[in-house]
C-alpha cells in the first residue's frame, strides 16, 4: 500500500434486494472484494470491507405489485437470502446491511438536506407522464407503448428490448399506464437536480490526471462521459418507495435511488461504528476503494463523486476497479430468462464446495474482457488444479511424514541446491501474487499461488523421497521437511482466494493463524511439530454433477421458451364448400421405417381401406418407427402425390405443432375403421 494511507475501505456494489445474487455478481464484484479484503487483513492493515443491499428503486415496486406483496415483503425475502448466501460463502464482510435501515434513512436524509441548505441543488419543472385514475405519477418503467424507433408493442419507459434502443417515456407511441392500462396525461411537476456540469472540470482533473492508473476499461468509460460533456441530473422521483425528499414541498417524492444507493456505504459504516465512522470516510489517510461490475461505473466515478464534493468532507475513492461482465455457457447471464447459475442454489446444491466456485471464478475473473463461466470448465479446473496439483501435493507431504516420520515435522539438515532453487521459485511466486493482488490482478495472483504448489509437486517428483528413504534417511527428513513448509505457505497464500480450505490446512498443520509476513519463512513449522493425518481438501467432481447442473440450465432455458409461447393467428375464414375440398381419413399403420439418407422423414403403409398407400412425413426426429405401427393416425387423402427422396408420397400425415417446435401426430381417440372420412 503506498505509504501516505494508513487504513484501507473496502465497498462492494449493493445489490438489488429483487433477486437473490449469481455468479456474474460474484465474479465481478464479491469474489475479487472478500479477496483484496482478506488479503489486507492477513498483512495486518487496518481495513473495513462494507456490503448490503440496495432496497429501494422502481423495479422492486414493479416486482411487489406482481405477486400482490408489498415492496417491504421483497426486499425482506431477498435481503436475507442474500446475506446468508454470502456469509455462506465465505465473503468477510465487517458490516453488511440495508437500505431501508433507520440510520440509513437518517444518512441519506441529511446527505440530502445538506446539499439542499448549501445551494448545490437546481430545481426544474418538467412534464410527465401521469395516471389519472391511480392518481400518480408514472416511472418510465411504469409506461409501456410501441417503440418510435422499431414499431415493437410493449417497449418500456426507458428502452425498448426489442431494439435496445434507450427511450423516454414521453416518446412512446401510444403510451399506457402498466397500473391501470389508461391512457396518461402529461402533469408539470418539480424535481431537484445535481448539477453534474460544475463539477465536470474537477472530475475531468481529477480522473483523467490524477488516475491514470486506473484500469483502461473504467479511465475509458469515464473520458467518453467527461468527453460527451455532463448534465444536470435529476434526484428525486415522484414515487411511494423510497426515502422521503426530506423538504417542505415535497410530498410524494422521495430520493432516486441512485442517489441514496452509495450513501448507504456511508450508512452501513456508521451502523457498524457510529463513534468512529467518520475517520474511515473523511481522514485522509484512508484509502477508498469500489468495488462494481461494468455498469456501475458512471455512479461510481462521476455521479457519487460529484455528491461527495458536493457535501464537501468526504474523501473521493481511490480506485474503483470495476470488472466486465461473466457470461455463462457462452450465453449473456440474464435473470429473467433464469440463466444464471443463483448462488443459494449452488450452496444447497453442492454442498461443501464453496472454495471451488470462489477459485474457478477467480482463474476464469472478467478483469480486461467479459468472461465465460462453463459446468464443463468448472469440472476440469477442480479436478485437474484443485484436486491434481494442490490438493495432491498437500496430501503427498503429509503422507510421507506420517509413513516415514510418524507424523512429527522432521529436522532438516544442509539445504542442497535443489532445496534453495524450490525457495526461489517459491519466494518469486509470492513477490509476484503480492503485487498482484495490490493492482487488483487476482486472476494472475492465483496462478501465482498455485505455483507454489507447482513447485511443490516438481520438487517431490525430482527428490523422490520414496526412493531416497532406503539409502539415505536423513536426505528425506530435510526434503519432508522443506515440503510440509511449502504446505504451511500454501495455507497462508491461499486464504484470500479458497479461505475453507486455508483454515482446514491451517488446523491440520497446527499453524495457529499466521500471518502474511510468514510467507517465505522456511521454518514455519519448527521441527518435532505435530501434523494431523491429512485429510482430502479437494474431491473429484463426477460427471454427473455438472451434466445435471447443465440439464438444470437447458430446462430453464426451454420453460423460457415455453412461456413465451403465444398460438399462431388464426387464419382467414372459409365458407362450407372451401372446407368439404379437404378429404381427412383414419387409417391404421402396418409398417414405417427410415427414409434412406433423409433424418428427418419416415415412410409410411397406411391400411387406407381402400388397398393401402404410401406417405412420407417429416416426424423422424419425434418418433421411433416401430413407435406408430398399429396406431391409427389421421392423413389428408386428396392431397397431390409428391415425390420425396424418391419416394411417392401419396397424401399428408397430420400432427400439432407444440410450443417447441415439436411435431405430435394426431389420430381419433377410439377405434375407427379404416378409409373413414372426418368431418
Ligand atoms: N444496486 C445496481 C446493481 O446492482 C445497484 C448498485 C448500487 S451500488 C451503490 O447493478
Ligand atoms: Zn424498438
Amino acid at each position: 500500500m503506498e505509504n501516505k494511507f494508513k487504513r484501507t475501505l473496502i465497498t462492494t456494489a449493493l445489490p438489488y434486494a429483487n433477486g437473490p445474487v449469481h455468479i456474474g455478481h460474484l465474479a465481478g464484484v464479491y469474489v475479487p472484494a472478500d479477496i483484496y479484503a482478506r488479503y489486507k487483513r492477513l498483512r495486518g492493515e487496518e481495513v473495513l470491507l462494507i456490503g448490503g443491499s440496495d432496497e429501494h428503486g422502481v423495479p422492486i415496486t414493479i416486482k411487489a405489485k406482481n405477486e400482490g406483496v408489498t415492496p417491504q415483503d421483497i426486499v425482506d425475502r431477498y435481503h436475507s437470502i442474500i446475506k446468508k448466501s454470502f456469509e455462506d460463502l465465505g465473503i468477510s464482510f465487517d458490516v453488511y446491511s440495508r437500505t431501508t435501515s433507520s440510520t440509513h434513512r437518517e444518512t441519506a436524509s441529511d446527505f440530502f438536506r445538506k446539499l439542499y441548505d448549501k445551494g448545490e441543488f437546481i430545481e426544474k419543472t418538467s412534464m410527465q407522464l401521469y395516471d389519472e385514475e391511480a392518481g400518480q405519477f408514472l416511472a418510465d418503467r411504469y409506461v409501456t407503448g410501441t417503440c418510435p424507433h422499431c414499431g415493437a408493442e410493449g417497449a418500456y419507459g426507458d428502452q425498448c428490448e426489442k431494439c435496445g434502443t434507450s427511450l423516454n417515456a414521453t416518446d412512446l407511441i401510444n403510451p399506457r399506464s402498466a397500473i391501470t392500462g389508461n391512457v396518461p396525461v402529461l402533469r408539470e411537476t418539480k424535481h431537484w437536480y445535481l448539477p453534474l456540469d460544475k463539477w465536470e472540470p474537477e472530475l475531468r482533473r481529477w480522473i483523467l490526471e490524477e488516475h491514470k492508473e486506473w484500469k483502461p476499461n473504467v479511465y475509458g468509460q469515464c473520458k467518453s462521459w467527461l468527453d460527451m460533456g455532463l448534465q444536470p441530473r435529476a434526484v428525486s422521483r415522484d414515487l411511494d418507495w423510497g426515502i422521503p425528499v426530506p423538504v417542505e414541498g415535497a410530498d410524494g417524492k422521495v430520493l432516486y435511488v441512485w442517489f441514496d444507493a452509495p450513501i448507504g456505504y456511508i450508512s452501513n459504516t456508521r451502523e457498524l461504528l457510529p463513534d468512529s465512522w467518520e475517520k474511515w470516510w473523511k481522514d485522509p489517510e484512508t484509502r477508498m476503494i469500489h468495488f462494481i461490475g461494468k455498469d456501475n461505473i458512471v455512479f461510481h466515478c462521476i455521479v457519487f463523486p460529484a455528491m461527495l464534493k458536493a457535501e464537501g468532507s468526504y474523501n473521493l475513492p481511490d480506485n474503483v476497479p470495476a470488472n466486465e461482465f461473466l457470461n455463462l455457457e457462452d450465453d449473456k447471464i440474464s435473470t429473467s430468462r433464469n440463466w444464471a447459475v443463483w448462488l443459494h442454489e449452488y450452496l444447497q446444491e453442492l454442498p461443501g464446495k464453496q472454495d471451488v466456485l470462489r477459485y474457478v471464478l477467480t482463474a476464469n475473473a472478467p478483469e480486461t474482457k467479459d468472461n465465460n463461466f462453463t459446468w464443463k470448465d468448472f469440472q476440469a479446473r477442480n479436478n485437474s488444479e484443485l484436486v491434481a496439483i494442490l490438493g495432491n501435493f498437500v496430501n503427498r507431504a503429509m503422507v510421507l511424514c506420517h509413513k516415514y516420520f510418524e507424523g512429527r515435522v522432521p529436522e532438516a539438515g544442509e539445504w542442497q541446491e535443489i532445496d534453495l532453487t524450490t525457495m526461489q521459485d517459491a519466494d518469486k511466486a509470492i513477490e509476484r501474487m503480492a503485487d498482484n493482488i495490490e493492482h487488483f490482478h487476482f486472476r494472475e495472483a492465483l496462478k501465482d499461488a498455485m505455483d507454489i504448489a507447482r513447485a511443490g509437486n516438481k520438487y517431490l517428483a525430482d527428490t523422490e523421497p520414496w526412493k531416497l528413504i532406503k539409502t539415505d534417511e536423513a536426505r528425506v527428513r530435510t526434503i519432508i521437511n522443506l515440503a510440509l513448509q511449502l504446505c504451511a505457505n500454501l495455507a497462508i497464500a491461499f486464504e484470500p482466494f479458497t479461505p475453507f480450505m486455508a483454515t482446514e490446512l491451517r488446523r491440520q498443520l497446527h499453524l495457529g493463524d499466521p500471518s502474511w509476513d510468514q510467507l517465505g519463512n522456511w521454518h514455519i513449522l519448527p521441527a518435532g511439530a505435530e501434523i494431523d493425518k491429512p485429510s482430502l481438501l479437494f474431491e473429484k467432481i463426477e460427471d454427473e454433477v455438472v451434466e445435471a447442473q447443465v440439464k438444470k440450465l437447458q430446462d430453464a432455458k426451454k420453460a423460457n421458451e415455453l412461456k413465451a409461447w403465444e398460438p399462431e393467428k388464426v387464419a382467414d375464414t372459409i365458407d362450407f364448400e372451401t372446407f368439404e375440398k379437404l378429404d381427412v381419413r383414419v387409417g391404421t399403420v402396418l409398417e414405417c421405417s427410415k427414409v434412406k439418407k433423409a433424418d428427418k422423414l419416415l415412410q409410411f403403409r397406411i391400411d387406407d381401406g381402400m388397398g393401402g398407400r404410401t406417405i412420407v412425413s417429416g416426424i423422424a426426429k419425434y418418433y421411433q418407427p416401430e413407435d406408430l405401427i398399429g396406431k391409427q393416425v389421421c392423413f389428408v387423402a386428396n392431397f397431390a402425390p409428391r415425390k420425396l427422396k424418391g419416394v411417392e408420397s401419396q397424401g399428408m400425415i397430420l400432427s400439432a405443432v407444440n410450443a417447441d417446435g415439436s411435431l405430435t401426430v394426431i389420430g381419433p381417440t377410439g377405434p375407427v375403421t379404416p378409409g373413414a372420412r372426418v368431418g
